[in-house]
């Protein structure tokens, strides 16, 4: 079934899009985000693995024919650091290493150059924007007084040392191996990590702490730079466990209905709202389940259960069984959007990777149950004449459509539903780990690089 969505959202993006960054469904023509500037074929490179696992190879031949002809980044444009990171860089690098084709790794690392004035603040830790033609950065206006978001900046490490494995240039992983050395030497409050720190003092911003927007990957990024090194990056280990310990402590709550669920915290103050993007730690706690100190292994994946739980009942208790953007537990409710601005679906995936990770963990069949409910859902409401288009209130009982296709709903929940109806071999945890926006990376052995440097 995800290979027939797949192939309906990939044409109707080349009907009506092909080439632009998104497609808008409904209006049947393409839909362009500030967050990629002038870049073009956010789909396309997005779409790219994807489409390869799904042995689309028609169209990831046409794929990669654009990517050839027509994907260029020298042009004059502001973008985001961190997106074209996640979906540029990592689209172009899986795409290299589970298709051989040298274009992907040539246009990874010229873009992953372009990436490398972002780095210029006093501290080494990054803009949010850069114009990559210019190289002058500068922070999201609205991030506390002038700050970088740690879910930015603490999501290139998977990246960048992929960058400098496939191109001998050791720049890229020493940029994010320093962001590590400042995030190590700082007073964390509580032992938690603000969401904002200024690239320029070195100091945090607001004392804003979160496991969903702003905060994520990064976290995610420690526990995966462990797993992707081989086990042998104990900095990243060691700072994943601390965080996950300040975070049970400080965040995780249960409701008065048995729900768990990740709070966010403001300067120690708990705000009891959990956010669809949170719901993908799950997932998280139950990969990192096996490195945990011996007696906590079993907890870990009971965790990352509960919060799987908590999120399949964050869309059971919608009209349309999709998921709202937050949900709270708070004012008499429990896992139910209370905001009108909360109440949208954009396509998102992160439930649905936790359940592929709790699948391929627990093999309990109610993963694959509660996925395919999910996919039902998609094909009532999101499916439209021109593609799948995001709705504007999953609690109301006809759909307002919000007329974009996500570029991440072909990389990420697609793909994660294909992995989790396939056999555990198709990409394996031993082999691979999946990027933040579900691009798959070879883990780097250690025998290769003592052989690498022994050919040396
Ligand atoms: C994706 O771009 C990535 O998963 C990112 O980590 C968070 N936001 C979207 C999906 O919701």
């Amino acid at each position: 079934v995800s290979l027939q969505m797949m192939k309906y959202a990939w044409d109707n993006y080349k009907r009506y899009a092909w080439g632009l960054n998104e497609l808008k469904p409904i209006s049947k023509q393409g839909h362009s985000s500030n967050l990629f500037g002038s870049i073009q074929g956010a789909t396309i490179v997005d779409a790219l693995d994807t489409l390869y696992i799904m042995e689309m190879k028609e169209e990831f031949k046409e794929a990669k024919e654009w990517v050839e002809k027509n994907l260029d980044f020298n042009v004059n444009a502001e973008i985001s650091v961190f997106e074209v990171n996640i979906r540029f860089v990592g689209g172009l690098l899986s795409a290299y290493y589970l298709s051989g084709e040298e274009i992907f790794r040539k246009k990874a690392v010229e873009l992953g150059e372009k990436l490398l004035p972002a780095f210029n603040t006093p501290t080494g830790i990054p803009w949010a924007l850069l114009n990559i033609k210019s190289g002058i950065g500068r922070n999201w206006p609205w991030a506390s007084g002038g700050s970088s978001i740690l879910a930015e900046f603490g999501t290139l490490h998977l990246e960048f040392v992929h960058l400098s494995h496939l191109s001998g240039n050791p720049v890229f992983a020493e940029k994010v191996m320093n962001i590590r050395k400042v995030l190590s030497r700082l007073d964390k409050p509580e032992g938690l990590y603000p969401n904002y720190l200024n690239p320029s003092s070195g100091q945090w911003g607001q004392h804003h702490v979160s496991i969903g927007g702003l905060g994520d990957s990064f976290y995610e990024y420690l526990l995966k730079a462990w797993l992707m090194s081989d086990k042998t990056d104990e900095e990243g280990k060691r700072m994943y466990y601390d965080a996950v310990q300040a975070i049970e402590t400080h965040l995780i709550r249960k409701s008065s209905g048995g729900l768990t669920y990740i709070a966010e915290w403001k300067g120690g103050l708990l705000e009891h709202k959990m956010g669809h993007l949170t719901c993908f730690a799950g997932g998280m706690f139950a990969l990192g389940a096996d490195g945990a100190p011996s007696d906590k292994t079993g907890h870990h994946i009971e965790l990352g259960a509960e919060i799987a739980r908590t999120c399949h009942e964050s869309y059971d208790r919608t009209s349309m069984k999709l998921g709202p953007e937050a949900f709270r537990f708070d004012g008499g409710v429990e896992a139910i959007a209370t905001r009108q601005n909360e109440k949208y679906y954009i396509l998102r995936p992160e439930v649905i990777e936790t359940y592929m990770y709790m699948w391929r963990l627990t093999h309990d069949p109610k993963y694959r149950e509660w996925a395919w409910e999910a996919v039902e859902a998609l094909e009532k409401h999101c499916r439209v004449d021109g593609g799948y288009s995001g709705i504007r209130d999953v609690y109301s009982n006809h759909e307002s459509h919000d007329d974009v296709q996500q570029s991440f709903f072909l990389s990420e929940t697609l793909k994660y539903l294909y992995l989790l109806f396939s056999d555990d071999d198709l990409l394996p945890f031993e082999h691979w780990v999946f990027n933040t926006e579900a691009h798959p990376f070879p883990i780097l052995r250690k025998e290769d690089e003592s052989k690498e440097e022994k050919q040396k």
